[in-house]
């Protein structure tokens, strides 16, 4: 047994002829990859503290700016999209590096290899769910919102980590003229002018053919986007229909809005409509990255909050007639709830509301998710 001993040989090495598969390369793109993924991270965690505020957070939510939310969301679904061809360019300057031989060379060579298995893996895996949610295709298992957060952290932590071990490399990279180019052949740096112009090509295309389902001075240019701001009943998109969330037609005389507090009333729709009304310019930003303004027409929350005699700092629990579905209720903290532009509105761009958006009556409220903008409303719960 004594002499045996195991080897393995090389494998045929792969030969690679494109000679744009370096550092300088990689590092290029990751100057602007590593701040899509930033900014995709920033805006993700401002979406998740707006939608699950934990404990009482939900108090220090600000109701202002009113275009927040829109702004936020709009640029982690463009930004996620713009790291779509960013993140395959830069997949394909290191490939080779799959084949490097011998696979590990340390323990600390093994976990520098792990770490970027674990960062390739997080980050396609985020922008491929991310990519299939903006088009509601949920082609897995599990529920899309607690998992690609929860991989956001991952993919963010292995991306500081990698930035890290890369630093003096990305170091001698960063600039037109730092040391590393003078070792590379003049030819290089033309090819890789052409490749970085095609690689942003790609990238304004991408953002201009998408871009203008939030930013929608740009909705002319949609090609791919999965919503037009301006198609569906009014004018504006809808998300969830009547049908789809199993609201049948709304009788007026059958209608009843309840508000619990205090002092609990019930109010007619004919009741409603006489109430002192209010005008307000609002978007519905929707989680999914397509946002749409409109005019709204309704009651301000606030001033069914006082007839009821809610203390100043009490939250709002808006609950809808739908009775089954993740979005059937929301709540709000007192910022929202006591803002002048939130509103239990009736009417949408000068008409009564469509049944798809809410009719008979649906809050609206400025820097808010759009699945936090509950449809047919039928009561407010003042919360202690
Ligand atoms: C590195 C890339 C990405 C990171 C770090 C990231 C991070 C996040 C985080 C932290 C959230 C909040 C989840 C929650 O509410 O708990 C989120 C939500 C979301 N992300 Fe991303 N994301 C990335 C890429 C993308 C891409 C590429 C898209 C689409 C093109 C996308 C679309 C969405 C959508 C639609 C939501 C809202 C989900 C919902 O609340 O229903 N994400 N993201
Ligand atoms: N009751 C109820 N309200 C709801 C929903 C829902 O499914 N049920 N969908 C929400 C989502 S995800 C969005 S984006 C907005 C869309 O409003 P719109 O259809 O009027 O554009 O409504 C929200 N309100
Ligand atoms: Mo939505």
């Amino acid at each position: 047994m004594g002499g045996m001993k195991l080897r393995f040989p090389p494998l045929a090495q792969p030969v690679f002829k494109g000679r744009l598969h370096d550092a300088r390369t990689a590092t290029s793109i990751g100057r602007w990859l590593g701040p899509a993924f930033t900014v995709c991270f920033v805006t993700g965690l401002i979406s998740h503290f707006m939608q699950h505020p934990p404990g009482s957070l939900i108090d220090y939510i600000p109701s202002r700016p009113s275009w927040g939310y829109r702004l936020t969301q709009g640029l982690h679904v463009a930004s996620g999209t713009a790291a779509i061809p960013l993140l395959l360019a830069k997949l394909w300057t290191v490939y080779p590096r799959l084949f490097e031989w011998p696979p590990l060379r340390s323990v600390r060579h093994a976990a520098e290899r792990l770490s970027v298995a674990l960062l390739v893996a997080g980050a396609v895996f985020e922008l491929a769910t991310g990519l299939l949610n903006t088009v509601q295709w949920y082609p897995w298992p599990f529920s899309f919102v607690p998992v690609h957060y929860a991989v956001a952290w991952l993919v963010t932590g292995a991306l500081v980590l990698h930035i890290a071990v890369k630093a003096p490399e990305i170091r001698a990279h960063w600039r037109t003229r730092s040391p590393g180019t003078l070792t590379l052949p003049v030819q290089d740096a033309s090819d890789r002018r052409s490749l970085l112009a095609a690689v942003g090509a790609a990238v304004g295309a991408v953002t201009l053919t998408t871009v203008g389902q939030s930013f929608t001075p740009l909705k002319d240019f949609i090609l791919f986007a999965p919503r037009h701001p301006d198609r569906g009943p009014q004018s504006l998109p809808v998300n969830r229909t009547a049908a789809a969330a199993g609201v049948g037609r709304i009788a007026d005389e059958e209608y009843r809005l309840a508000v619990a507090g205090p002092r609990p009333y019930t109010l007619t729709l004919d009741e409603l409509r006489a109430l002192p009304q209010h005008e307000v310019e609002l978007p519905i930003a929707c989680v999914e990255g397509w946002s749409a303004s409109a005019r709204w027409t309704g009651v301000r929350v606030v001033d069914l909050l006082e007839r009821t005699g809610a203390p100043p700092h009490a939250r709002v629990r808006v609950v809808s007639l739908q009775l089954r579905g993740g979005y059937r209720v929301s709540e709000m903290g007192h910022e929202h709830a006591r803002d002048p532009l939130t509103l239990l509105a009736l009417r949408l761009n000068g008409e009564e509301l469509d049944p798809d958006h809410g009719y008979p009556a649906r809050l609206i409220a400025p820097n808010r998710p759009g699945v936090l903008q509950t449809k047919w409303v039928g009561r407010l719960e003042v919360l202690s």
